[in-house]
C-alpha cells in the first residue's frame, strides 16, 4: 500500500497537468496588466514565495467549542501524525515550511520532534507555552491563574514550564517563545489589577532572564476569555507596557481575533511597528470574538489592510513571525490551513501591488477618494495566477485543495489512525 504522504507527487502532477493551460492563460493576462503598471512579474513571484507563514500543530486536529467537538476522519493521534499533516500542507501550498508547536500538547521529546521535522523537511517557528490548563500529575493548579497567581509556588511552576519550552525550542531550532496566559478575573474585586500585573511582570522577568541571546519572546494579548471580567494581558497597551518593561528581546504578538469587534487592528499593527515592538502575528478571522475562523474568511479587506502594515514594517527592516492560529470545526483542517496560508499570501501580494506613488500623492493633496480607490484597486486585482505560479515554481500545486482531494490522503490516514473520540468540548 502507498504510504499516505507518497500519494502527493502523482496527485500534484495530475492536478497540475489538468490546470496548466488555463493557469498559463490567466498568468499571461495578469502579466500584461501588471506590466502596464511597470511591475515585474518575476520579482513579484519571488516576493510572494518569500512570504511564509507557520502552521500551528494544534490546528491540524478538528477544533471544537465549549459545547462540543465533532472529530473528522483520520484525525492525527499524536504530534508525529500532526507533523505529517503539516508536511502535506506545505508540499501542496508551499507557504508553510515551519510549524509552531504548543507545549505540553506536543510532548517533551525534542530529539523525536527534530528527527521528524528533518525527515519531512519542516522547521519550527515560535514555541507556545500552555499554563492555561492543568495537566495530569501537575503539582499546582492554574484554576486561578499562572504567571500572575497569588501563590509563588504556582508562579514558579509556570515560569519553569516556560523555561522548559525554551529548552525544547532551542533543541529543535526555534528562536522565539510566545507567551499567552488565560490569567484574569470573573468578578470585580476578585483580584487587585495592579498587584496582579506586578506579579505577572516579576514572573515574566524570570522567563526573560532565561532567553538565549538570539531569541525573542512574544507577548500575546487577548481582550477576554477564559476570564470574563478582566484579563491581565488584555490589550495592546498592556502588551506594549510589558514588552517594554522586559527589554529589547520582548515584542508584542497580534492575534487578529483578540480585540473587540470594532477595533482598528491595522492601526494597532502600525503603532506597534512604529514603536519597534511588533514581533509577530497569529492569523485567523472572526465575526464576534476569538472565533478562530479561517484567515480571510470573514473580512478579507481587513486582512489586506493588516498586510499593508506588515509590508511597510518589513520594508523598514523588521522581521516578523507569521503564524496561523485557527480552530477548524466544520472543515478538513488540512484544507483550511492550506487555504488560510494562501489567503495571507493573497493579501500580501495585493499589498505588494499597491500604487504607492499614487497613494502618497493623493495623501499630499488630501484627496481621500483617490487614496481609498488606490487601495481598492490593488485589493480588487485577482492575484491568484501569481500565487499559483509561486507554488508551481516550487513544485507545489496550482490548486492545492484539488490536488489534496485527488491524493486520497485523508482516506489513507483514516485507515491507519485510530478514530478520535468526540466526547466533551474544548479547544483541542
Ligand atoms: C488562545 C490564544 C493562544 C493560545 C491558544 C490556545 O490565541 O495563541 O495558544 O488560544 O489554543 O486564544
Ligand atoms: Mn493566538
Ligand atoms: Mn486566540
Amino acid at each position: 500500500m502507498t504510504a499516505p504522504l507518497d500519494r502527493l507527487p502523482d496527485a500534484i502532477a495530475a492536478s497540475n497537468a489538468a490546470l496548466r493551460d488555463a493557469h498559463q492563460y490567466d498568468l499571461d493576462a495578469l502579466t500584461t496588466k501588471l506590466d502596464r503598471r511597470g511591475l515585474d512579474i518575476d520579482t513579484l513571484i519571488d516576493q510572494i514565495a518569500a512570504f511564509t507563514i507557520a502552521v500551528p500543530s494544534w490546528g491540524t486536529g478538528t477544533g471544537g467549542t465549549r459545547f462540543a467537538r465533532f472529530p473528522g476522519p483520520g484525525e492525527p493521534a499524536d504530534i508525529l501524525d500532526k507533523l505529517d499533516d503539516c508536511a502535506v500542507i506545505h508540499r501542496l501550498g508551499r507557504a508553510s515550511p515551519r510549524v509552531s508547536l504548543h507545549f505540553p500538547w506536543d510532548g517533551d521529546d525534542p530529539d523525536a520532534l527534530r528527527q521528524k521535522g528533518d525527515a519531512l523537511g519542516l522547521g519550527f517557528d515560535a514555541v507556545n507555552s500552555n499554563t492555561f490548563q492543568d495537566q495530569p500529575g501537575q503539582a499546582h493548579s492554574y484554576k486561578h491563574g499562572s504567571l500572575s497567581h497569588v501563590s509563588a509556588e504556582v508562579r514558579d511552576q509556570a515560569v519553569a514550564h516556560n523555561l522548559r519550552c525554551i529548552e525544547i525550542g532551542r533543541a529543535i531550532g526555534a528562536d522565539a517563545l510566545t507567551v499567552w496566559v488565560g490569567d484574569g478575573t470573573n468578578f470585580p474585586g476578585q483580584q487587585d489589577f495592579t498587584a496582579q500585573l506586578d506579579r505577572y511582570l516579576e514572573a515574566a522577568q524570570a522567563i526573560y532572564a532565561g532567553l538565549p541571546y538570539d531569541w525573542r519572546v512574544f507577548i500575546e494579548h487577548k481582550i477576554y476569555e477564559p476570564a470574563f471580567y478582566s484579563t491581565v494581558v488584555q490589550d495592546w497597551g498592556s502588551s506594549f507596557l510589558i514588552a517594554s518593561a522586559l527589554g529589547d528581546q520582548a515584542q508584542c504578538l497580534v492575534d487578529l481575533g483578540h480585540h473587540a469587534p470594532t477595533v482598528n487592528v491595522e492601526m494597532i499593527v502600525a503603532r506597534l511597528a512604529f514603536a519597534g515592538k511588533l514581533g509577530g502575528f497569529h492569523f485567523n478571522d472572526s465575526k464576534y470574538g476569538d472565533d478562530d475562523l479561517d484567515s480571510g474568511a470573514i473580512d478579507p479587506y481587513r486582512l489586506f489592510l493588516v498586510m499593508r502594515e506588515v509590508l511597510s514594517a518589513e520594508r523598514r527592516g523588521m522581521t516578523l513571525a507569521h503564524m496561523i492560529d485557527q480552530s477548524h470545526n466544520v472543515t478538513d483542517p488540512i484544507e483550511s490551513l492550506i487555504v488560510s496560508g494562501a489567503e495571507a499570501r493573497r493579501c500580501y501580494a495585493q499589498a505588494l501591488i499597491v500604487d504607492e506613488d499614487r497613494l502618497v500623492a493623493a495623501q499630499a493633496d488630501n484627496d481621500a477618494l483617490t487614496a481609498s480607490e488606490t487601495l481598492k484597486a490593488a485589493f480588487r486585482t485577482d492575484v491568484e495566477p501569481l500565487l499559483a505560479e509561486a507554488r508551481l515554481r516550487s513544485s507545489g500545486a496550482i490548486d492545492p485543495v484539488a490536488a489534496f482531494r485527488r491524493s486520497g490522503y485523508r482516506a489513507a490516514v483514516t485507515a491507519l489512525r485510530p478514530a478520535a473520540s468526540g466526547a466533551g468540548g474544548g479547544i483541542v
